[in-house]
């Protein structure tokens, strides 16, 4: 049994479905230029078109009734809606186009989540300094309320920046994701850092401006592994799993949830790390000042990404070098009884969702959660009919009930990731998400439904109503 007001969802994310990267006035984002570099992405692809969803919305929400959902999350791309990031030029046709959708999905019955970042920031901002700069926050700040202010009417549940954790990490360490950079060990402290102050201003511009008339809920989407420890009864191995937990999840959950400021635990590591390498300067995490806004309460409900778990034991640095896998001491493997879906990183593990939730539940103050992604991908040969990505859904959903009813979490609803086959970032299209398969070789990007997709309409229809029929 599920609550009767339960949210069934799925989810997309705007440059990975949108295309029209120049249409109609739209500006450049990080995304766009990250592509178009030689030697980014899987086979030189890139989001110019992906699913069409800016011509094809239609479609798009043929597919949403065909599911059932009760929610549809979207992301807006900033650099549509704002071309050169500032509030100063507001391209009209990129408002229309989001009207549009919200509008469709409330006729449809239908209630839009939004979320105001996924990864694409406008290129001109990248050139300022991108989330590096100070100043970023307020900038995104008067984006969030010109977003609050047009669609405010009608979107209820906001998300401000997904996943800060990969946009610092992937984008400014690893330089897997745009902007591309490698500057391991400070940039993507000070990218987080940045993130936490540009969420919370925005949470408080709602809070104050908006909230009284608008009456939804904001918070900003968290993702994490299920980690634990390589072996349960050593000390080393529970603590390198707690470590873990805390440059993930901790990380972003600590300062909104429960003080205000960093775990511990990581100021702790990077401090005791950069006296070892004889980093000289400031410590590489930054400190909240009284400048800044207030971190702690910035958030009306706890939004969770959740896609793998991962065993953990001290280890896996980066030798005499600044980074963050030194900093974390932490390395992560894969139990060799997971099996593993599509890409290398996703092993399938539903039980570790559970177990996530109930540490979320027992750490952050009993919070309402969304499971806002969750989803499983194939590579290479295309199977129609994806009978383990149907367990996968049944297996993980099934994980959710237990944490609901037996572990007394407070979750308030689930989002499939992805609505459809979708351009998967550096994997380009060779990696599917969806429940809905998008046939990237047709002109038309001909959408069609999954087994599992049908398998998962099945299971919304059964629980939508409270009482499984
Ligand atoms: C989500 O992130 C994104 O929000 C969504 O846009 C995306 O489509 C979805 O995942 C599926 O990937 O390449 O080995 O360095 C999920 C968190 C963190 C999972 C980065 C993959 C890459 C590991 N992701 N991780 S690796």
């Amino acid at each position: 049994m599920f609550p009767r007001d339960f949210a069934w969802g799925a989810g997309t994310a705007a440059y990975q479905i949108e295309g029209g990267w120049q249409a109609d006035g739209k500006g450049p984002s990080i995304w766009d230029a990250f592509c178009h570099e030689n030697g980014r992405v899987f086979g030189e692809q890139n989001g110019d078109v992906a699913c069409n969803s800016y011509e094809l919305w239609e479609k798009d929400l043929e597919c949403i009734q065909q599911l059932g959902v009760t929610h549809y999350r979207l992301s807006l791309s900033w650099a549509r809606l704002l071309p050169d990031g500032t509030t100063r030029h507001v391209n009209q046709t990129g408002v229309q186009y989001y009207n549009k959708v919200i509008d469709d999905l409330l006729a449809c019955d239908v209630s839009p989540m939004v979320t105001l970042y996924h990864f694409d920031l406008p290129q001109t901002l990248q050139d300022q300094g991108g989330w590096k700069s100070p100043g970023i926050a307020t900038l995104f700040d008067s984006y969030a309320k010109f977003c609050f202010q047009t669609f405010g009417d009608r979107v209820k549940l906001w998300i401000t920046i997904n996943e800060p954790h990969v946009c610092a990490k992937l984008g400014y360490e690893d330089g897997i994701h745009a902007p591309g950079l490698k500057e391991k060990g400070t940039a993507a402290y000070l990218v987080g850092h940045n993130m936490l102050r540009a969420h919370a201003m925005a949470w408080h511009s709602y809070n104050s401006v908006y909230r009284p008339q608008q009456k939804g809920a904001v918070s900003l989407a968290l993702n994490s592994d299920w980690f634990e420890p390589s072996d349960q009864h050593c000390n080393e191995d529970i603590a390198a799993a707690e470590r873990d937990l805390a440059f993930t999840l901790g990380w972003f959950a600590w300062p909104v949830f429960v003080t205000g400021d960093y775990p511990e635990v990581m100021r702790t590591a990077i401090d005791a790390r950069s006296a070892k390498l004889r980093y000289n300067g400031a410590s590489r995490l930054p400190s909240f000042s009284s400048d800044d806004p207030a971190i702690l309460g910035t958030a009306d409900f706890f939004a969770l990404n959740y896609y793998t778990s991962r065993k953990v034991k001290p280890g896996g640095g980066c030798g005499e070098t600044l980074c963050i896998k030194s900093d974390r001491d932490a390395e992560e493997v894969l139990d060799s009884s997971w099996p593993i879906c599509g890409v290398s990183w996703l092993a399938v593990v539903p039980y570790g969702l559970r177990k996530l939730l109930k540490y979320i539940k027992d750490t952050f103050n009993n919070p309402e959660v969304y499971i806002t992604e969750n989803g499983f991908s194939q590579v290479g040969q295309l199977q129609m009919e994806d009978v383990q990505r149907c367990e996968f859904y049944k297996d993980t959903i099934m994980e959710v009930a237990k944490a609901i009813h037996q572990d007394g979490v407070n979750v308030r609803g689930y989002f499939a990731w992805s609505l459809m086959d979708n351009f998967e970032w550096a994997d380009g299209f060779s990696v599917r998400f969806g429940l809905f398969h998008v046939d990237f070789s047709d002109a038309k990007l001909r959408r069609t439904i999954y087994r599992s997709g049908r398998e998962y309409a099945k299971i919304i229809e059964k629980y939508k109503s409270g009482q499984p029929k």
